[in-house]
């Protein structure tokens, strides 16, 4: 069983391979390498690859960090001595403690991402306020672009389960945005309350800050999987709690209507909560179990699932389908698929009667995916570094950029 989906876009492409369909590392032509993202603005850190530049006006209204206060990697410890920020007020959630094993790795970014559409500009990388040298994934954006939650990890996420200390150096955090433009410290948003040694993965948090859907490899027993499906050798389910100055409460498995002895795992919910559109190998699907379709579920007002349904093709095909996200206007479905190469994000237009229509394009590659949306447009996405001069290929890092709309 291939690992799909454990933690996060990394994990993806750790288990899909490493094609270098469309382009290989030898196109790289631009600067921007990955130690300097903290220097000299956004213009400098994220116009990877294209021809076109950074359009304007995308930093301006909405105070995006300069990011050249604190350039170094600890984030957490430079970030945590900044007192009096917007979040230190405004959150009961405590700093992280964790620390990066990783130092950046010298040189141009391997294979970067680029804007494949003309109505985003080209991708902007965060600062190494919030992108250190360590798996910055899974990111999750607020509607008014001011607070990032990911999932990180202190070193490589494989050898942390190797060396079974995944659960200690693994977490969900988040960051805000202070007035001056720079990136609070990261905080601890604590998915294990009563599951201590659970890996939580992707978040859905609510608009309103009130609730968050995630995805975990839980440590505990909930009685109805009796082992799993051969060749697959962990489970993943969805997981709710309600959150109350972001802290969120236990986590309440969702139930077996939608969990199951397969990977339940990346998702997007509707703001009210009741529809989930989740990540699965289940079989009813496209390919076998050791793919991933997009599955769609809905509660009624009582809270009672209905059946999951998977969504149809083209939205779906015998490759990985994975991380739903909708746009903002409701015209785009996104989601992510390896079905042209390497893994990267899509879209098909949809409408609120839950249709697809035309063929999906693809958005953002290679290497990308995890999209979520500020209510502005702002595409937040991760993109994962591979090191392609070594053999194997080596998976060092992910981050986390935006691409503006035009
Ligand atoms: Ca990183
Ligand atoms: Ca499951
Ligand atoms: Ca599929």
């Amino acid at each position: 069983m291939k690992q799909i989906a454990l933690m996060g876009l990394m994990a993806v492409v750790l288990a899909v391979g490493f094609c270098r369909c469309g382009g290989g590392a030898d196109t790289r032509s631009d600067g921007g390498p990955g130690s300097d993202t903290g220097g000299s603005g956004t213009e400098d850190t994220g116009n990877t690859g294209g021809d076109e530049h950074q359009p304007d006006g995308g930093t301006g209204d909405v105070g995006l960090p300069d990011g050249g206060h604190d350039a170094g990697h600890d984030a957490g410890q430079d970030g945590g001595s900044r007192d009096g920020g917007l979040d230190a007020a405004t959150t009961g959630a405590p700093l992280s403690t964790l620390t990066c094993e990783l130092s950046e790795r010298p040189g141009p970014i391997p294979q970067p991402p680029q804007a494949y559409v003309t109505d985003f500009g080209q991708p902007v990388r965060l600062p190494a306020s919030l992108n250190d040298a360590c798996p910055n994934d899974a990111v999750e954006v607020s509607p008014d672009g001011k607070r990032i939650y990911y999932s990180y990890s202190i070193n490589k996420l494989d050898l942390l389960v190797e060396e079974k200390r995944a659960a200690q150096g693994t977490e969900v955090r988040f960051q805000d945005l202070h007035e001056d433009g720079t990136w609070g410290p990261p905080r601890l948003f604590d998915l294990r309350k009563d599951d201590p040694d659970a890996l939580p993965g992707e978040t859905r948090v609510s608009n309103d800050g009130r609730w968050v859907i995630w995805h975990a490899l839980s440590a505990k027993d909930y009685g109805y999987v009796r082992g799993l499906p051969a060749g697959q050798t962990f489970d993943l389910d969805l997981f709710e709690a309600s959150v109350e100055n972001d802290v969120p409460g236990p986590g309440t498995h969702i139930g077996p209507e939608v969990n199951s002895e397969y990977l339940e795992g990346e998702h997007w919910a509707t703001d009210d909560g009741r529809t989930i559109y989740f990540t699965s190998n289940r079989p009813g699907g496209f390919g076998d179990i050791s793919t991933t379709d997009i599955w769609v579920v809905t509660r009624d007002a009582a809270g009672r699932w209905g059946t999951p349904t998977v969504l149809p093709e083209p939205v779906n095909s015998s490759r990985n389908e994975l991380q739903p996200a909708l746009s903002p206007d409701g015209v785009w479905f996104y989601f992510v698929s390896d079905r042209s190469g390497p893994a990267g994000i899509w879209r098909i237009r949809t409408d609120p009667g839950g249709t697809f229509t035309g063929a999906p394009e693809i958005v953002i590659g290679p290497y990308s995916g995890e999209p979520s949306f500020a209510t502005d447009g702002r595409l937040f996405f991760v993109h994962v570094e591979i090191d392609f001069t070594v053999s194997p290929a080596d998976v060092y890092d992910a981050d986390i950029y935006y691409v503006d709309p035009r």
